[in-house]
């Protein structure tokens, strides 16, 4: 099969001029004529051919500069067309396709969505559309017509500004929209349809007004004021913290209901992924809230991050997504609180990133060759690459750092750009050297950093040794050190920080060390009492740590330390180590889980914490989390058991008081979506979770907060509880919740993705049977996305369960959804990334479910990849 490298990137003969397209959008059918101005580049030999980039389109006629081309001077297939000899000058070349959007269920190109006609097009949906060279490095301004019934689609939309509108007769109505900045074609989107919106304004630091409209389906103006606030804000945070400023005159939004992944960005009109739109009280929760704030976020800073800066090949992929998830996650954490969004964000990496990196389908946040380049919009580009640009800033100082992102839009702006040229602003900016750091950016896998320590209290010396090691990753043996980040802090006996007098054997600046050797050894003198180090503050890396500390000094850590997130990292380390030691046979000792629920008990008590974070000190660890940490012959399900015990024997004694306190944090004021409203309720959630996992009481108690909840949030956590533990009123509040919100395909999913994580073992028999109902959206992404993904990613229990029975429902119902929508399909499949953790058996049931997904069905690029590489792991 055809793999692309790196290596080969090379120009394009010819280069863009100008794009100029005319859509003519019928019920049956929309016609495309595009003039395309090419021209030759200085260096190209007359007679080199031009190849277009096409995807299953039919081409109707041809012409060069007003002449039709003869027959044996083009060829046209399933994947482009050439031009045998082009004139070698600038030229016009017209093309002329007729495209069936209703029929397009791959959801990339121009699709239907509920009627409204719309677009994907990153990272290869152009070519589905017209014949081009759909490549990021191609920038051309484009201007696009499109003329449309006005009954069905009264709204016409494109990037850019609108410049003309009008009648065309016939009750056609048509608008010219002109995108001055030159673009990828990646970032084209159209939008016709019969929408509502809202609108508002924002003006910009420089004076200019900017109009803004969310448009989605009538009646559901009212969800969309959230997203507008968010946008609001985020084109200020944009100006304030980075100092960059919008650039035309309107900013459009599109929610449809029937899209790929979360949103794009889209030059001047961002086509969203309804989910990351639409929110009241009543069905939208806190999270998604928050997701919505952020996603808003993301797509608006692309404007500068990805749009006028964008990719010259998508191996840089991470050059626009990392930067901007970065940009998005410090925006949520100047909007909201640093701490509680830099654990979540951890929280993410760790669940869905490590085992991406630790597994089969691990690659650098710059990989070096792809099969399939929808396989790489991966948590390794957008988490890690983040987190890489993070440890930049860290390296950097914020002024520093600063200095670098002036550099890159100052350089960079109208460019396609790379991962080196980003490297390069801030080797200039801080006059260093980051050569060995950007093996961040080309090797995978998750360093493993180990500290040991010992005291001399006669010569008051502390001695820390950090040492990196890298497992091998594919096709990637060998790791040469990477340059880590080593944020720290040492604490006295009465938990103060403690300084010392100098340090030998390495550099430290303040409270940074940097390791970019295998190991270090760093002495520290005139230390007055042995200290307890906290390593990685705020996660300063992405790395897995293990040190040599005692649970008391973890507990120590877990009360004391001034870093908020090492204080909930510490205690998460105890209660992880105590689940991976529970569920692989060691009894526990009491003691250990006394002084576990003691460090919690404080934390719950502690005045000067708020509530948000308390919520995420006393959420336990993940599932996956667990089985990571045993690293191998892994039985998920008594993960599942260990994880439930030790909740048990944690609540057990105290759950009158964790009773007494959930009832004290009872809403009174009307619901709010703001960061501390949402953080009360976080914690009052995380109680009841607590509770009903480990008390008689807390089935009660969750089936009284689903009836009486007055928003999404306390109803769907105390569902979601309910089912998680498999009370006796599980059933029934499902039934409950589909019949209340039937007729809402959002809070469908929600009702999706909460059956799906149902532990008992007829779960996979009811979900069969949704899927197989007649009336299931079968080509919803989100619907497939809530019940097969959640199942894969979240119950790993059912989904490895030793009979295979959950790895055959995934394996069957994918290659179905193979047939209509790849990228789902594939997504789907990457679930399978834990074989290798898993104990002999499920690993074998797993891998003989693949085997025969791959035998036995005529796979997609996506899906083929996926399975490939997962059995080849
Ligand atoms: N750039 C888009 C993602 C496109 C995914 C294509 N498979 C959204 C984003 O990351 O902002
Ligand atoms: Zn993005």
């Amino acid at each position: 099969e055809h793999t692309i490298f790196l290596k080969d990137y090379a120009e394009t003969p010819y280069s863009v001029v100008s794009v100029d397209m005319d859509f003519k959008i019928e019920e049956a059918s929309t016609r495309v004529r595009t003039q395309i101005t090419f021209e030759p580049r200085p260096t190209t030999e007359p007679g080199t051919p031009l190849v277009l980039d096409g995807d299953g389109l039919t081409l109707s006629s041809i012409a060069v500069d007003g002449y039709p081309v003869m027959l044996a001077d083009y060829a046209a297939n399933e994947t482009g067309l050439t031009l045998a000899e082009p004139p070698h000058r600038r030229f016009v070349l017209e093309t002329e396709v007729h495209l069936k959007p209703e029929d397009n269920k791959k959801l990339m190109g121009l699709y239907r969505s509920g009627g409204t006609w719309c677009t994907q097009c990153e990272p290869e949906g152009f070519r589905r559309i017209t014949y081009y060279l759909d490549r990021p490095d191609i920038l051309a301004p484009f201007k696009v017509r499109i003329t449309a019934p006005r009954e069905v689609a009264p709204v016409l939309l494109s990037n850019g500004n609108l410049i003309d509108k009008g009648d065309a007769g016939d009750g056609l109505h048509y608008a010219l929209w002109e995108d001055p900045s030159p673009k990828p074609a990646y970032l084209f989107a159209l939008v016709a349809g019969d929408l509502g919106s809202i609108t508002d304004s924002f003006t910009t630091m420089g004076g200019r007004k900017v109009d803004l409209a969310i448009y989605c389906t009538h009646g559901k103006q009212a969800e969309c004021a959230y997203a507008m606030d968010s946008l609001k804000r985020s084109m200020a945070w944009d100006e304030k913290r980075f100092g960059r400023e919008y650039d035309l005159d309107v900013f459009n939004i599109v929610a449809v209901s029937d899209f790929n992944f979360g949103a794009m960005e889209n030059k001047g009109l961002n086509i969203f992924n309804d989910k990351l739109v639409f929110a009241l009280p009543e069905t939208a929760s806190d999270a998604n809230y928050a997701n919505i704030e952020r996603v808003i976020a993301h797509e608006y800073f692309h404007n500068w991050t990805g749009n006028r800066i964008t990719c010259r090949d998508w191996f840089q992929l991470c050059l626009k997504e990392g930067l901007t998830v970065y940009r998005d996650q410090e925006f949520s954490s100047d909007e909201r609180s640093r701490p509680v969004q830099r654990i979540h964000d951890v929280e993410n990496l760790r669940i869905t990133q490590f085992p991406e990196d630790g597994g089969p389908l691990a690659h650098p946040p710059r990989p070096d060759h792809y099969r399939e380049i929808n396989n790489f919009y991966t948590t390794t580009v957008y988490q890690k690459g983040s987190e890489v640009v993070r440890m930049l800033a860290t390296l950097l100082g914020e002024a520093g750092f600063r200095k670098g992102m002036d550099l890159y839009f100052e350089r960079h702006d109208g460019e396609a750009t790379t991962i080196e040229a980003f490297l390069k602003v801030f080797e200039d900016a801080a006059g260093i050297d980051l050569s060995q750091f950007g093996q961040w950016y080309t090797q995978a896998g998750t360093p493993q950093v180990t500290a040991s320590d010992s005291y001399d209290a006669a010569s008051q010396t502390y001695t820390l040794t950090l040492a990196q090691n890298t497992l091998p990753t594919p096709n990637q043996p060998e790791k040469p050190p990477f340059v880590i980040p080593v944020k720290f802090g040492l604490l006295g006996p009465n938990g103060s920080p403690m300084g010392w007098a100098s340090v030998r054997g390495g550099t430290v600046q303040d409270d940074l060390i940097v390791l970019d050797s295998e190991s270090v050894t760093l002495t520290f003198e005139g230390v007055a009492n042995k200290p307890v180090p906290s390593l990685f503050r705020g996660f300063s890396a992405p790395i897995k740590l293990s040190t040599s500390l005692s649970q008391q000094d973890l507990l120590f850590l877990a009360r004391h330390d001034s870093d908020p997130f090492n204080r909930w990292d510490a205690l998460q380390t105890v209660a992880t180590g105590l689940m991976a030691r529970s569920a692989t046979g060691v009894s526990l000792d009491a003691g250990d889980v006394d002084a576990l629920r003691e460090a919690i008990m404080d934390t719950l008590a502690n005045p000067d914490l708020d509530d948000a974070f308390k919520a995420l000190v006393i959420s336990m660890p993940d599932e996956t989390v667990i089985a990571r940490q045993i690293g191998k012959d892994v039985d998920p399900g008594a993960v599942a058991v260990a994880r439930r015990n030790l909740i048990r024997t944690l609540v057990e004694p105290v759950s009158e008081r964790l009773e007494a306190y959930y009832g004290r944090l009872a809403d009174t004021a009307p619901y709010s979506p703001d960061a501390r409203q949402a953080g009360r309720r976080s914690l009052r959630n995380g109680l009841l979770s607590l509770l009903t996992a480990g008390s008689s009481r807390g089935a009660a108690l969750a089936e009284a907060q689903y009836k009486d909840a007055s928003n999404m949030t306390d109803r769907y956590a105390a569902l979601a509880i309910s089912v998680h533990n498999w009370t006796a009123a599980a059933p029934a509040l499902l039934g409950d919740f589909r019949t209340r919100f039937a007729g809402d395909p959002l809070v469908f999913d929600k009702w999706l993705m909460a059956s799906s994580q149902a532990p008992d073992d007829g779960v996979i028999e009811r979900m069969s049977a949704v899927l197989a109902a007649p009336d299931f959206p079968r080509t919803n992404p989100n619907r497939l996305r809530s019940l097969l993904g959640g199942f894969v990613m979240a119950n790993p229990a059912q989904f490895a369960r030793e009979d295979g029975l959950g790895f055959r429902f995934v394996t069957e119902a994918a290659a179905e959804i193979d047939q209509v929508n790849p990228q789902v399909a594939a997504r789907i499949l990457t679930g399978f990334r834990i074989l290798p953790l898993l104990e002999a058996k499920r690993r074998a049931s797993g891998q003989a479910a693949l085997e025969s997904l791959r035998s036995q069905h005529q796979l997609s690029r996506n899906t083929g990849d996926i399975v490939d590489r997962i059995l080849a792991g």
